[in-house]
């Protein structure tokens, strides 16, 4: 049985690549740019906090747009990070289990390393305090931190703070922040942000934080409830879904009710009004867990959306003081196969919310993971609050009895439909779930699944990984204008360091999605896994959080692109555009940004040649064509260098070899090969010297990155060079350089000679030079006199740089 399926799988997922890889032209499995640390650190893209004490155990963070600050929760620590520039004032609270509570944690067998206290909890509280909990060495509790500015006036009552009853929770969005006409907190001349622990002020934290450091956990503050989806007690079997700390009563779901929730892994809990009533508001949370319906497959994991009313009080006779509202449905990422057989993503991983306009209908996206140990892959995944809403409102899942599978429920359903808040919209005829008749109650208990399933946007998904080159673990998402339309930008974190940039673009008539991986940045020196992620859309900026560091970087750095139109183009970077003179920041026509009127842009195509046709020469924005001398030895190996920055670009490679000849394609066979780093002469022949023509082609662009005039020498030539005897001057003696002619940033010209020697015989170069030629003796004794040898000069020479724009005629691409 189990094998009949694999073969089965095996050969959709042959389908499936083919489908997912066919196509397509260039190569866009590739990240267009790939930007080392290093390279994002030169750019200055990118800052990086490491914590003082050397450790920091991340757990979680809180991007606070009004404080301007970012909040990072660790081990015994939690640090108050300045937007702006996240390692230059940083205010830090030290906030360790007492002494006591570490010896009894590891008393009752617990390991030293989680008998600390790790904060798992961060939430904006109100305008003046934070609400954050911790495990506190397995015994979790809460408290509140002063945050703000010295001399900052009372509460104001123009400003309206969300309340026990979460009315304006999403007065908190950034967006709404400003439509409210909040402004930024006013400093005190220091400006020094406030950042202290109420000590005097704890609260227990059991149902709010979990006791374990590293079980699931997510949360969400609406109003001053907090509700929580977490393993409530000291062993971890206590798997629920609560609300606490504020007026209402306190409240959860049913213990060990495998119906509800059946070992589930928490991923993500948001607040989504329905309406413009706020009893109608509804929290969702996003989990997997064990799917009780696959009856076929015990061990079957599927992705779940879990919704409740932030109303919801219990059930008066029935389910007091557990949740009366909790509905689920299954969150289906797949893509489809022949015969109708999908093949299904269906481990959630994370979740974004995009919010639009309209607070009610954010976009989500699901990032996933798949469980089959056939293959390894990712998927991210669309869905709109219009699908989720159409789950909720459709028909329920039903079990007749243990014996039965679970079915349609297609009889009478009770009023008000099980699910609903008490509030205006429903009729009012209810002020509270208490109201509620009991066959109501009695049913949602009995019916907690909803038959349909959630389908994302398009029935596909929007990305999908399979090479096993990444695992994608945090997902964050911005909408941007551009020239051609709306773009949403997906910046991805996997577990080594690395965050995509990538855009999806959906063709309407083919209904096909193209995944363009704008650029892969190395986030962090190490490859350690990517925890966190906050998206700053106003100030442009990512925060991403690894276990011991935090960055920042900057959504896109136009002009490293390059000056050219061309260059500018073929990025398809919605945030960029040519201006006439550089790559620059895209801003569209009607935002007060936008000052030039002059912009090229093709993100959908990347039309390079039409958008910037007649364009070459505009200004002093000459498309460089790079030149270089490179020696080879006859019968030796030798390498032309040609790397293009796009990775996604073709490179083809031509020769001339006079001045009169005509340009021809370069054969490749067992002696010449092309590789990623340029073209490598296995044995390199005296009929091999010419110029070699490194060009790419990138939708049909044609490009000549460089030029490279090989010349090929003799091998005696190079033994004389080395075994004559230095200590008379011959007359195939090379020159001492003198240091003082060589302008900086160039390399002495005896390093050229490593296209001589090969690249592993580099320290032999460096050697003679050094040790043999350049003693400070002979500099002096030497006169400068490159007639003395033919190739003593191979300087790169500064020429003229030329451009060379053409375009392709379609067919020799197709082939
Ligand atoms: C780097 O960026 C920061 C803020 O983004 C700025 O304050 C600083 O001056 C920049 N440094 C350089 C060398 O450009
Ligand atoms: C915010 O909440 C804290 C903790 O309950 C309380 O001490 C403080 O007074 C509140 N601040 C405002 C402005 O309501
Ligand atoms: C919360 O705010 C709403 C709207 O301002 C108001 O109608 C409601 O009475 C408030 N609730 C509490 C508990 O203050
Ligand atoms: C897939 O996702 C689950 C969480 O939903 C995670 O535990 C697992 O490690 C992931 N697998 C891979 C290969 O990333
Ligand atoms: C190079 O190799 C060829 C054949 O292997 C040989 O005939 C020729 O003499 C060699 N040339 C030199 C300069 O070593
Ligand atoms: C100067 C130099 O590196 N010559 C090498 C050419 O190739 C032969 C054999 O492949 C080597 O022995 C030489 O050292």
């Amino acid at each position: 049985m189990a094998s009949a399926g694999h073969i089965v799988t095996w050969l959709l997922w042959g389908y499936l690549l083919e489908l997912w890889t066919g196509g397509h032209t260039a190569d866009t499995t590739h990240p267009r740019l790939r930007l080392s640390h290093k390279e994002l650190l030169d750019l200055n893209r990118t800052s990086i906090f490491h914590s003082p004490f050397g450790f920091l155990d991340l757990h979680t963070m809180l991007l606070d747009e009004y404080q301007e600050r970012l909040f990072v929760g660790g081990k015994d620590l939690i640090y108050s990070l300045s937007l702006e520039q996240i390692n230059n004032g940083y205010r830090e609270i030290h906030w360790p289990s007492t002494a006591l509570k570490v010896e009894e944690c590891i008393m009752k067998g617990k390991d030293t390393s989680e008998c600390a206290n790790y904060v798992r909890v961060l939430h904006h509280y109100n305008r003046t305090h934070l609400l954050t909990c911790g495990t506190g060495a397995f015994d979790p509790l809460c408290a509140f931190i002063r945050v703000g500015y010295h001399l900052e006036e009372q509460p104001h009552s123009s400003r309206k703070y969300p309340n026990s009853t979460g009315v304006l929770e999403e007065s908190r969005q950034p967006n709404d922040r400003r439509q409210r006409g909040w402004s930024p907190p006013q400093r005190s001349q220091n400006g020094d942000p406030l950042f202290h622990l109420e000590s005097h002020r704890w609260e227990r934290g059991r149902g709010r934080c979990p006791f374990d450091p590293s079980s699931s956990f997510t949360s969400t503050l609406i109003g001053s409830e907090l509700f929580t989806g977490l393993y409530s007690d000291y062993w971890g079997r206590d798997a629920a879904i609560f609300r606490s700390l504020g007026r209402l009563a306190h409240i959860r779901t049913e213990h060990d009710d495998e119906r509800l929730l059946r070992e589930p892994k928490f991923v993500g809990s948001h607040m989504i009004p329905d309406n413009e009533d706020g009893d109608d508001n509804k929290v969702y949370f996003f989990f997997t867990e064990k799917a009780l319906e696959a009856e076929s497959n015990a061990h079957a994991i599927y992705s779940r959306v879990g919704r409740l009313c932030v109303n919801d009080v219990g059930g008066q006779r029935m389910l007091v003081n557990k949740w009366s509202t909790f509905l689920k449905a299954r969150l289906v990422c797949s893509v489809p196969g022949m015969n109708g057989i999908d093949t299904y993503f269906d481990e959630l991983e994370d979740v974004f919310l995009l919010y639009t306009r309209d607070h009610k209908n954010p976009v989500i996206f699901g990032l996933f993971n798949t469980t089959s140990n056939i293959f390894r892959g990712h998927a991210v995944c669309v869905y709109h609050m219009s699908s989720i809403r159409a789950a909720f409102n459709g028909p329920y899942a039903h079990k007749e009895g243990p014996e039965y599978h679970w079915t349609l429920y297609e009889g009478k359903v009770p009023y008000p439909r099980p699910g609903s808040c008490a509030s205006k919209v429903n009729g009012g005829r209810y002020g509270t779930t208490k109201d509620y008749p009991d066959d109501a109650i009695r049913f949602v208990r009995s019916h907690p699944l909803m038959y349909q399933p959630i389908k994302p946007a398009h029935k596909k998904p929007i990305l999908v990984k399979t090479d096993g080159k990444y695992n994608l673990k945090q997902i964050a998402v911005d909408r941007v204008e551009a020239e051609d339309g709306q773009y949403d930008v997906l910046f991805i974190g996997t577990d080594n360091g690395i965050v995509l940039k990538v855009i999806t673009i959906y063709n309407q008539e083919t209904e096909s999605m193209e995944e363009v991986i704008l650029e892969e940045l190395q986030i962090f020196k190490d490859p350690v896994p990517i925890i966190s992620m906050e998206i700053s859309s106003k100030r442009q900026q990512l925060y991403i959080g690894s276990t011991s560091t935090v960055a920042q970087v900057r959504f896109h750095q136009c002009d490293m692109y390059g000056s050219a139109c061309a260059d500018c183009c073929l990025a398809r970077d919605p945030y960029c555009a040519w201006d006439g003179i550089s790559c620059s920041r895209y801003y569209p026509t009607g935002s007060t940004h936008a000052k030039r009127r002059f912009r090229r842009q093709d993100v959908r195509h990347g039309d390079a040649a039409q958008q910037c046709f007649g364009q070459q020469f505009v200004g002093d924005a000459l498309d460089k064509t790079e030149e270089r001398l490179a020696y080879g030895i006859e019968n030796n190996s030798t390498l032309l260098e040609c790397t293009p920055r796009s990775l996604q670009a073709k490179v083809m490679w031509s020769v001339q070899k006079g001045h009169d000849t005509r340009k021809e394609e370069v054969k490749t066979d067992d002696r010449v090969v092309k590789m990623d780093l340029g073209l490598l002469f296995l044995r390199v022949r005296k009929m091999d010297a010419g110029t070699y023509f490194c060009q790419t082609v990138e939708h049909s662009f044609v490009h000549t990155v460089r030029k490279v005039t090989l010349e090929v020498v003799e091998e005696e030539r190079v033994e004389e060079m080395f075994h004559k005897d230095y200590e008379e001057d011959g007359p195939h003696k090379m020159p001492c350089p003198a240091q003082s002619s060589i302008p900086q940033g160039v390399k002495p010209w005896y390093k050229e000679f490593l296209q001589l020697i090969g690249y592993s015989n580099f320290q032999r170069v460096e050697e003679y030079c050094e040790k043999v030629w350049c003693t400070e003796k002979k500099r002096k004794k030497l006169k400068m006199s490159p007639s003395k040898w033919k190739y003593a000069n191979t300087q790169e020479k500064k020429l003229r740089p030329k451009a060379e724009h053409y375009r392709l005629p379609r067919h020799t691409l197709d082939s």
